[in-house]
């Protein structure tokens, strides 16, 4: 298998590879892993960067001289390795202060304390060199309809956004914010439940400019919704800041499974967007390819770094699968053959407007409708080849 190398810009969360497997229904079945062996560990898999909650590097309830040395050692561990924090993010829903959420919850001193904790991090965040904050509202939410405003929620959650980026701009940070959308679990709803509720709520903040979204494979897809066509539609709005990507199978609880292990087709067409881009030359993204999982609660440390490892040569397996088929002379033809790039033609001509329409008597009046409804697209072709290239079998 192909091997990952830093230029790859692959980047884990410490929460991922760190988890101790503690789940609903058992305890945890591994060891705390420290900071500073994730660091080392990943850096020799090929991995360039390390992100964290401000309660996975420090553990809640550390003095202040405890969280000073855990910060030191930890970027001690960076220096040596070369390794960097590309993005950080707050623990907003695992203390029970949390429990009605952070920025929404119905009581506003736990709204102000949870400003605090993200200015907080912030701080180090910024220390540390990270050009991206990410914000999942995991405990944003409610099971009773009743119980929610969700109008004042909407903006509460704005009010915070606000807030923070304006902290951002007045200290310098030139961070960039990324909104992680989820439409349930922990609570029953979440707000922002999805990529397109993510991108109209940010087109209602102050700073709009500065926030775009962090799409989680597994989170759309427990939507039933297609994962690639929601970061096709975050790149169409200059808003993919950021991504988790990983594996989950349809609509069931959040799995976090290895990436690709789960529509493995829809991940073949993820890394082809990602890495090919589309036929338009529009935008492209060029940010981390960062992995939110869960390693198998069955496993020891030997299985978590394999599922590690998984993430990485699969995100490289389809790269270059999706480089030879791009680069296949019988998809270039079954491509154009489906016209796939007639769509990127404007539908009016150079200075054409509806008038010219109304007066192009073969666009309407004259009109072969009966050849268009008898054609063929040649679809059919495209998903035979696809798959073809994905089995290896071409
Ligand atoms: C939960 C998540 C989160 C977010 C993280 C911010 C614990 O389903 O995906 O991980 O990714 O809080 O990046
Ligand atoms: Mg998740
Ligand atoms: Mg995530
Ligand atoms: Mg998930």
């Amino acid at each position: 298998s192909p091997i990952p190398t830093r230029e790859d810009k692959f980047s884990f969360g410490l929460w991922t590879v760190g988890w101790q497997a503690r789940d609903l229904f058992g305890e945890a079945t591994r060891p705390a892993l420290a900071g500073v062996e994730a660091v080392h560990k990943l850096s020799e898999m090929g991995a360039y960067g390390i992100t964290f909650h401000d309660d996975d590097l420090v553990p809640p309830g550390s003095s202040s001289s405890e969280r000073d040395r855990i910060i030191t050692e930890f970027k001690g561990a960076l220096d040596e390795t070369g390794m960097v924090v590309p993005m950080v993010t707050t623990n907003l829903f695992g203390d029970p202060v949390f429990k009605d959420g952070g920025f929404t919850s119905n009581d506003r001193s736990v709204r102000r304390y949870a400003l605090r904790k993200v200015m907080q991090n912030m701080d180090l965040a910024a220390e540390l060199g990270a050009q991206i904050y990410v914000f999942w509202g995991g405990r944003e939410g409610s099971e009773v309809d009743f119980a929610k405003d969700v109008r004042s929620a909407l903006d509460r959650y704005r009010e915070g956004i606000d807030l923070l980026a304006q902290y951002s701009i007045d200290k310098g940070y030139g961070m960039k914010f990324a909104i992680e959308p989820k439409p349930n679990e922990p609570r029953g709803d979440i707000l922002l439940p999805s990529i397109g509720h993510a991108l109209a709520f940010i087109a209602e903040l102050e700073h709009s400019d500065m926030v775009g979204i962090n799409p989680e494979t597994g989170h759309e897809q427990m939507a039933s919704l297609n994962y690639t066509h929601g970061i096709a539609q975050a790149l169409w709005a200059g808003k993919l800041f950021h991504i988790d990507l990983n594996g989950q199978k349809g609509p069931r609880y959040d799995q976090d499974l290895v990436f690709g292990y789960g529509d493995l087709l829809q991940a073949f067409s993820t890394v082809d967007l990602l890495e090919n881009g589309g036929v338009d030359g529009g935008p492209t993204y060029d940010g981390d390819r960062h992995f939110d999982y869960k390693p198998l609660r069955t496993e020891d440390m030997a299985g978590v770094w394999e599922s590690a490892l998984a993430n990485m040569e699969i995100y490289l397996s389809l790269r270059e699968k999706a480089k030879a088929f791009r680069a296949d002379p019988e998809v270039q033809a079954a491509l154009a053959e489906a016209r796939v790039e007639e769509l990127a033609r404007p539908t009016l001509g150079d200075g054409e407007t509806y008038d010219t329409l109304l007066q192009d008597r073969s666009a309407f009046e004259d009109f072969d409708i009966d050849r268009a409804r008898e054609q063929g697209y040649g679809f059919a072709r495209l998903q035979r080849l696809s798959l073809e290239h994905l089995l290896g079998v071409r």
